[in-house]
């Protein structure tokens, strides 16, 4: 007959060296997973930017080109700008505001920026009218004129920002009003330039600037010539 014996466990009570070996160990490996994670998000954070960073330059790139591509004249070329025509109306004058784009540095020097001019249509603007300020530069013909920013008055709703005295008569005409659109196309880059060749090559503008990618700086450069250069049309 068999008896049934005591069967003491084997297993014993951990000793406090044991439990503190055991926790150390589960400390290096939890910071391990933890480092781990961080690296890989950052990682992840790093690729994003750098992709969203890639989408806007390619946005930049094709929104350069096509503007100095499909432009008429390259009316003011200087190393902190452009001005550029676009004959649409297909008369040759080039006195109009509207057709003209600036692709500038903006004023601290950060940012690619671009300013486009639209005629606003308005009866009675020149009463609603807060203040007057100095605004940029831009060339009509063989003249340069202010670009003076507006606000309207509390109440009143303007749908222009800024007046160019067309006439030259120093007073608000009716048709004298405009909305300047502004526009960073590359921001938070430095060392910006322009570089521009003159006739008898064909005209060409370079845009450079410098970009901060993922600790490094790198150097870009739209670079693009005239199409539809039109001799007759020239200023
Ligand atoms: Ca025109
Ligand atoms: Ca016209
Ligand atoms: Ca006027």
């Amino acid at each position: 007959m068999r008896t049934r014996g005591t069967h003491r466990r084997a297993g014993r009570a951990f000793t406090l060296v044991e439990l503190q070996v055991a926790l150390m160990v589960t400390g290096i490996i939890l910071a391990a997973v933890v480092s781990l994670s961080f690296a890989l998000n950052a990682a992840q954070r790093d690729t994003e930017d750098m992709g969203r960073q890639q989408a806007v330059l390619r946005h930049a790139d094709g929104r350069i080109r096509r503007l100095i591509q499909q432009s008429n004249a390259i009316v003011v070329a200087e190393a902190g700008g452009i001005q550029l025509w676009h004959d649409d109306d297909a008369d040759g004058d080039p006195n109009e505001p509207e057709e003209q784009s600036i692709i500038r540095q903006n004023a601290d020097g950060t940012a690619v920026e671009l300013l486009t001019l639209e005629r606003a249509f308005q009866d009675g603007w020149a009463s609603g009218v807060e203040e007057r300020e100095d605004w940029f530069t831009i060339r009509l013909g063989d003249e340069v004129v202010m670009v003076h920013g507006l606000k309207a008055v509390e109440g009143f709703t303007l749908k222009g920002n800024a007046w160019i005295d067309e006439n030259g008569d120093a007073l608000y005409d009716s048709d004298e009003l405009f909305l300047v659109r502004q526009a960073n196309l590359v921001s938070g880059c430095s060392n910006i330039g322009f570089l521009i060749t003159c006739p008898p090559y064909k005209p060409f503008v370079a845009v450079q600037f410098d970009l901060e990618e993922n600790g490094q700086m790198n150097t870009y450069q739209v670079a693009a010539s005239l199409w539809c250069r039109d001799g007759h049309k020239d200023l």
